[in-house]
């Protein structure tokens, strides 16, 4: 078995760092960088103060002492570790950017539970998605994600696999996969699928032998761990789990504690263990024999756990709530198990064409990204982090108004980053977060221009686009008003056990009814009769009267959001500057304006935003460039309206150096 140790024929970058290293040595560090950066972003800080010469020379023992001093906690040693285990630093690449599929594709995400119902039971399925692919290929995307379809006690979504070969069988038939693969493929489409491979339901059949006997193979796909003589009712760490309890679930048939960094129904595979590797690469073989061209990995990060899984530090749990992520968020194997799954499935000697490695990796920012994701890494294509789907110091279950400013430094400093082995996505939305439109601005009269400008944003902006399914009509969240109106598993969990701890009731239902991610599980309005045309049964989660925002009626009328996006996707088609255009953004320190160029050949266009819910006074742009796309009927040149976008072009025949600012 060829070993995938990162092959140390380069020499280490990064120093190893001890307490005596200044912390500007540890900003230095790849890892140091993107936690410093979390952790600033948690406390509603900017990352300014690290850059002061004074603060950037303490030593890491004096950061101990004043660490000890105001919180009783001492961070840096767990930190160290952390950092320490990473050598490399990203290599920036001095080629030309690589022109590959997946940076010019437009992906849209579809939680086909929620998307078209084809045979009345109020659940959407195969059929349904396939009686709307016309809508999908009309609306100008290039990829299609599905979330996961296959056989599945659906506790968590479908995010729980019982048998990766099969499809959930209301879902349909894995003929109608093939079909839905021929399909996309015959109208010059992609579609790829979710890998769910950090765990799998305790249903699967490996869970299941494994149940019968602890001691044989399929024990160890699965972190089953005796108990403590001293202490049995302890599990073997604090580590918390995502869907609020204890990461660990105690099975007495077989007096074994088993982890499970989600829900008790969801237990960790052990990528240890190399028959579970050769397990996930044999499936992911056999859907790259049905046609697919690749898969969104969920939660691939979490697939390397520190050795011996140490308890986790107590400020970083009461942090970030999950205690013991630094202990998997970014293992020690991560970058190995990577290369090994490209090597031997994704992207195998003499493969015809690489199969797209998409990341879902919570906790990975812009640096660690790079590293898992550069074109010299041979490891993953591209990451979704979600270090911007929160501004301030807010969390998802905090009522707030997300500030647009933030998104804009965030991604201007991110782009800054970049070089030609990097790419990254550019979302807002998907299924485990409540609507954009809604975090920004609830206010109805605003909804329409915030919903085009967050797609002129995706879409004239470097970067691979993705959007989720009722993103382009602009959807906002729902006004639940009680628990009994929910379906997720997070959310559920989350109530209980809220109260569980003291928390009121309405306080708990308050932070569940803000961030359940039943907001972006709502099924697709198609038109405005009965069941909004998804289904002609009861819906299996039910979403409000929204008039005038289903897909009939906006595209009937030419300045609906729809077809404000169906415009912008045929420009970006039609525009390489576009999609590879370098990005010049200009007066970035103006707060509330974003406004930036992007360039490439005989190409020049303009984009100008107003992230604010007041008028914005702008420079007037040059006479020689033409407004091709706005949100506002009848702009005022010398001001932006709340929210709107305006997109420029200079024709290609212009001297386009004439128009530089
Ligand atoms: O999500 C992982 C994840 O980090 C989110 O669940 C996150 O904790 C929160 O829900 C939203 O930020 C993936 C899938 O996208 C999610 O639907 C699954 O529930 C989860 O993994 C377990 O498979
Ligand atoms: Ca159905």
């Amino acid at each position: 078995m060829a070993h995938y140790r990162i092959r140390r024929t380069r020499r280490r970058v990064n120093p190893v760092l001890d307490e005596s290293s200044r912390l500007r040595e540890f900003y230095a560090h790849p890892v140091g960088r993107d936690v410093i950066d979390k952790l600033l972003h948690q406390q509603g800080h900017s990352n300014r103060w690290v850059d002061n010469p004074v603060v950037g020379r303490l030593r890491l023992r004096t950061v101990s002492r004043l660490s000890r001093l105001f919180t009783r906690h001492d961070l840096v040693p767990t930190l160290l570790a952390l950092l320490n285990a990473e050598p490399d630093a990203p290599e920036p690449g001095s080629g030309p950017r690589e022109t590959t599929w997946w940076k010019e594709a437009v992906f849209y995400q579809i939680f086909p539970r929620s998307f078209a119902d084809s045979n009345g039971d109020g659940i959407g399925d195969l059929g349904g998605l396939l009686d709307h692919l016309d809508d999908l290929q009309g609306l100008g995307v290039d990829c299609l994600w599905l979330t996961p379809i296959y056989d599945s006690p659906n506790e968590d979504g479908g995010y729980d696999v019982r048998d990766y070969r099969a499809v959930m069988t209301e879902m349909g038939t894995l003929d109608q996969v093939d079909a839905l693969i021929a399909e996309c493929h015959a109208r010059g489409m992609r579609i790829i699928l979710d890998l769910v491979v950090n765990h799998t339901s305790d249903q699967h059949v490996w869970f299941q032998r494994a149940l019968a006997d602890p001691d044989g193979p399929y024990g160890d796909y699965y972190f089953l761990l005796p108990p403590d003589p001293e202490d049995p009712e302890r599990p073997p760490n604090n580590w918390r789990s995502a869907f609020s309890g204890p990461a660990w679930r105690w099975l007495p048939e077989i007096q074994r504690w088993v982890l499970h960094l989600f829900a008790p129904s969801q237990p960790d595979l052990n990528w240890e263990n190399h028959r579970v590797r050769d397990e996930v690469i044999d499936l992911c073989r056999w859907w790259f024999d049905r046609g697919i061209d690749g898969f969104r990995m969920d939660v691939i990060n979490f697939i390397s756990k520190t050795p011996g899984l140490p308890d986790g530090h107590d400020l970083i749990g009461d942090m970030v709530e999950v205690a013991g992520v630094e202990h998997y968020f970014y293992g020690p194997r991560l970058h190995e198990f990577l290369r090994e799954l490209r090597d031997r499935a994704f992207d195998p000697p003499g493969a015809r064409e690489p199969k797209l490695m998409v990341g879902e990796t919570p906790g990975v920012g812009v640096e660690t990204g790079r590293l898992l994701t550069g074109a010299d890494r041979g490891e993953l294509d591209l990451i979704f982090s979600f270090d911007h789907l929160e501004s301030g110091s807010h969390s998802r279950y905090d009522d707030y108004r997300y500030d647009l400013e933030f998104y804009k430094r965030y991604l201007v400093d991110y782009q800054s980053r970049l070089g030609s082995n990097d790419w990254l996505t550019l979302f807002f939305e998907n299924h485990d977060n409540p609507r954009m439109i809604s975090k920004v601005n609830p206010d109805p009269q605003h909804r329409v221009a915030l919903g085009k400008l967050l797609g002129t944003l995706l879409l004239t902006m470097r970067g691979t686009p993705f959007l989720y399914q009722g993103q382009e009509l602009a959807a906002v969240n729902q006004p639940f008003e009680s628990l009994e109106e929910l379906q997720d598993v997070e959310s559920l969990n989350r109530f209980r056990t809220l109260v569980e701890a003291g928390v009121s009731e309405a306080e708990a239902l308050g932070q569940v009814l803000t961030s359940s991610r039943d907001h972006s599980r709502i099924p697709m309005p198609w038109d405005s009769g009965p069941g909004a045309g998804f289904t002609t049964g009861t819906p299996w989660l039910a979403g409000r009267e929204d008039p005038g925002f289903s897909v009939a009626e906006q595209d009937r009328d030419p300045r609906s959001v729809l077809n404000h996006y169906r415009r912008l996707l045929r420009l970006r088609h039609a525009s390489p500057a576009l999609r590879f255009g370098e990005v010049d953004v200009v007066d970035a320190e103006r707060s509330g304006y974003f406004a930036w160029f992007r360039t490439a050949d005989h190409e020049r266009w303009f984009v100008q935003l107003n992230l604010t819910d007041a008028p914005l006074e702008v420079p007037a742009v040059d006479a020689a460039a033409e407004l091709v796309l706005g949100s506002h009927e009848s702009p005022d040149p010398a001001a932006l309206a709340p929210y709107e976008s305006r997109l420029y072009r200079w024709r290609a025949t212009d001297n386009l150096d004439s128009q530089r600012d």
